[in-house]
């Protein structure tokens, strides 16, 4: 997208308005919140869903308690750990003894989620289909999780004749059976512990096509990329954000007389490559939570990075950063460590071609390597 093309879709003449509309909207991205209701009865799975939908192990601090025994009996929040204003909602399922049905309807503020999920290891019951008519009433959105397709795949492997596709089929109709009331809805089979595969994605794209622009967007960054899938659905979003970034750095607003050097901040560009570092799963804490999830070493994984962000913004076009006159930078931190870029353009719309150009460019070598990280650690099926 050229200058002229960014102008007219956020309707403004002048680069200075657009800036100011372009870091509005790119904020509102940012600050859209998302909350997510997972129910089911006890020992069903919500806590490790929720676990693993935030890209945490079990184990880890801030993560949902887990277990054999009874875990969670009161409602819980747990906030995304790079997004807190993504929320799920740990809800005892409505056939615990603490919880009965009554007292569920009138203690769950059904006005507070976007959505529902509810969660199953085996058959949905009759407290699953009661909910999901209740849910309907409030003209809110349900999906059905059969959880802890691993365990069942792992037993029916054991069988002669063993079938996959036909073991996830049985499963499917099993669920359906008692699902007829709520009109035959879909059911997502999951294993919280690989997400990468069976209909994980599915439910993403399921729940996404259901939500408005921005809450949707809001759901494909907090999902973590434990699939070549899952990250072409985060780049089709990351890039649909870039030219509002390349205007929203401002760059296009501050032109100067041809030739003559501009020092400008470079927050909002710097921003924005950090949220996709971090959002496609390069940095350093979720490269940990995949080589433990994988059980592969981080060096592995880490060595399967060949373009830090760094060297795509410093060797791509018209800008360069400050420091790298006098010492060389070696990682994103070091970028991030000086304040300003400088630069020069001849006018508003070369601006934007390189500022545009620019993110493109970080943008891509980025989702190159989180492929090479995911081959790395041996989910490129
Ligand atoms: N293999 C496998 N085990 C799972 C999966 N999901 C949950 N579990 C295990 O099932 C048990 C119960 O999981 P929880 O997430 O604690 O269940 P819960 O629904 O939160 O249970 P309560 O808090 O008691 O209501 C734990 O031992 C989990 O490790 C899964 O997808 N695969
Ligand atoms: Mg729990």
């Amino acid at each position: 997208m050229d200058l002229s093309g960014a102008l007219q879709r956020l309707g403004e003449d002048d680069p200075n308005a657009a800036v100011a509309k372009a870091k509005e909207q790119l904020e509102s991205f940012d600050s859209v919140t998302l909350n997510i209701a997972v129910t089911g009865e006890t020992g069903a799975g919500k806590s490790a869903f929720i676990n693993a939908f935030r890209g945490l192990g079990d184990d880890d601090d801030n993560s949902a308690p887990t277990g054999i025994t009874e875990t969670t009996a009161q409602m819980t929040m747990y906030t995304h750990p790079t997004k807190s204003n993504i929320r799920l909602w740990d809800l005892p399922g409505i056939g615990m003894p603490k919880f009965k049905a009554n007292k569920f309807l009138k203690e769950v503020k059904f006005e507070t989620y976007d959505l529902f999920i509810i969660i199953s290891s085996e058959r949905f019951k009759e407290n699953d289909v009661f909910l999901a008519k209740e849910i309907q009433k409030k003209k809110k959105s349900f999906y059905f999780v059969r959880t802890k397709i691993d365990n069942d795949i792992r037993s029916e492997a054991q069988k002669r004749n063993f079938n996959e596709q036909q073991v996830l089929c049985t499963i499917r109709e099993n669920c359906n059976r008692n699902l007829k009331e709520v009109g035959n809805p879909k059911v997502f089979l999951i294993s919280s512990y690989d997400l990468g595969k069976y209909d994980f994605q599915d439910l993403v794209d399921t729940i996404e096509s259901d939500l408005s622009e921005h809450k949707s967007f809001a759901l494909v960054r907090s999902v973590p990329v434990y699939s070549l899938a899952m990250l072409e659905k985060k780049k089709e979003y990351l890039e649909k954000l870039i030219w509002l970034a390349a205007l929203a750095s401002g760059l296009v607003a501050l032109v100067p007389h041809p030739g003559v050097s501009l020092f400008i901040d470079k927050t909002v560009l710097m921003n924005f490559l950090v949220m996709c570092h971090c959002n496609l799963g390069l940095n350093e804490k979720s490269l940990i939570k995949l080589s433990e999830r994988m059980d592969k070493p981080v060096s592995q994984l880490q060595s399967a990075i060949k373009y830090p962000v760094t060297l795509a913004v410093v060797n791509t076009l018209a800008i360069r950063p400050r420091t790298s006159m006098t010492k060389p930078l070696k990682s994103l931190e070091d970028l991030l460590d000086s304040k300003f870029l400088v630069t020069s353009f001849m006018n508003a719309a070369e601006a934007f071609k390189a500022t545009h150009t620019v993110l493109s460019g970080a943008l891509n070598d980025m989702i190159n390597d989180m492929r090479h990280v995911l081959q790395a650690a041996g989910l490129d099926e």
